[in-house]
């Protein structure tokens, strides 16, 4: 904290990141640097001013790690700095938030240990969304619903993951399908035309990360983000997770001109909303965002206590605990 913040004199530290991603493992095999330049999570995010409703749900965020009980896959894009479950539950009770959503991220690939030890060890306050390959058996999609997974995430983003064809993941949405599961989708608006026709075609519940990742620059009236209000208008199984000012913000904190976008979403599509801070905020290129700032950014998409109550508690409940 610096002396000239007069506001929020309370912060949480939840450091403990090393220079390395993990620790020796059980193998007692070196260290795994951290990919070069990645940027760590917030060492002491600030007491948000905004009060959350209470129940209320961070809906998109992950665990890395630890290296040692949980190491990264051999086919990942970048190593990120471990971000245990502790530090997450520790940094949910912080901001004032009752639940989390846990969401597989590419780092860990296809093994989804470290996501289900966590939803495990969150006395029913985390539920979960896996990434699998279809040679994941009934089995493994059983236990996975048993800890709380309620959704897997489809990733079209080329620099997280490698291709899979689509084929392959209308059979996965088919089988996930029949445990009422529901589908997440990554990808970046300017894709979006290509996509559309396989997004509408899903079988399920269809949530798009990240508000469809537009182009700030672009504006809110620009065809590219008009296409992704007329879908989501359109075809009402699909929800969005209003997410992630802090990777579209040209201006930086805090995040007013990602403001138009979240606030059509929620407006629009009040009851198909909900949101999440995005810990441990993998690839951020220059600084990790203060997790109190994204809190405090809330009630300017959402200026309602009803439309708050919505998007960070009735939505999210409708979502993954009902
Ligand atoms: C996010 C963002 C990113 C990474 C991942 O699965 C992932 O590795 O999700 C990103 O780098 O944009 O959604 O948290």
């Amino acid at each position: 904290m610096s002396a000239d913040d007069p506001v929020n004199t309370e912060r949480v530290v939840i450091t403990g990141c090393p220079a390395f991603a993990g620790h020796d493992n059980e193998y007692g095999e070196a260290f795994v640097p951290m990919s070069p330049g990645y940027v760590p999570f917030h060492p002491n995010p600030s007491k948000p001013k905004f009060a959350p409703p209470p129940g209320a749900v961070d809906a998109h965020c992950h665990v890395f790690g630890p290296e040692n009980k949980f190491p990264y896959a051999p086919e990942r894009k970048y190593t990120p700095c471990d971000a245990p479950k502790e530090k997450l539950f520790a940094l949910r009770d912080f901001l004032g938030l009752d639940k989390n959503v846990i969401v597989q991220a590419s780092c860990h690939s296809k093994d989804n240990r470290a996501m289900v030890d966590a939803l495990e060890a969150a006395n029913g306050r985390a539920k979960g969304v896996a990434f699998v390959g279809e040679e994941v058996t009934d089995d493994e999609l059983k236990w996975m619903d048993k800890a709380g997974v309620r959704g897997v995430r489809f990733n079209f983003i080329k620099r997280l993951v490698d291709f899979t064809p689509r084929d392959v993941l209308n059979r996965i949405a088919a089988r996930v399908e029949d445990l009422g599961w529901h589908v997440v989708v990554y990808f970046e608006m300017a894709d979006l035309p290509e996509l559309e026709s396989f997004f509408t075609a899903l079988p399920t519940t269809v949530v798009v990360d990240h508000m469809g990742t537009p182009n700030v620059a672009k504006g809110v009236d620009h065809p590219e983000n008009q296409r992704f209000l007329s879908l989501m208008h359109r075809h009402k199984n699909f929800w969005v997770k209003v997410t992630c000012p802090e990777r579209m913000s040209l201006a930086g904190p805090p995040y007013d001109d990602v403001v138009p976008f979240g606030r059509a979403l929620t407006e629009h599509f009040g009851d198909r909303v909900i949101w999440g801070t995005d810990w441990p905020h993998p690839n951020m290129k220059k600084a990790a965002p203060d997790d109190g700032a994204l809190v405090d950014y809330i009630p300017k998409i959402a200026p309602t206590a009803t439309a708050q109550q919505a998007l960070l508690v009735d939505n999210p409940m409708r979502l993954y605990w009902s």
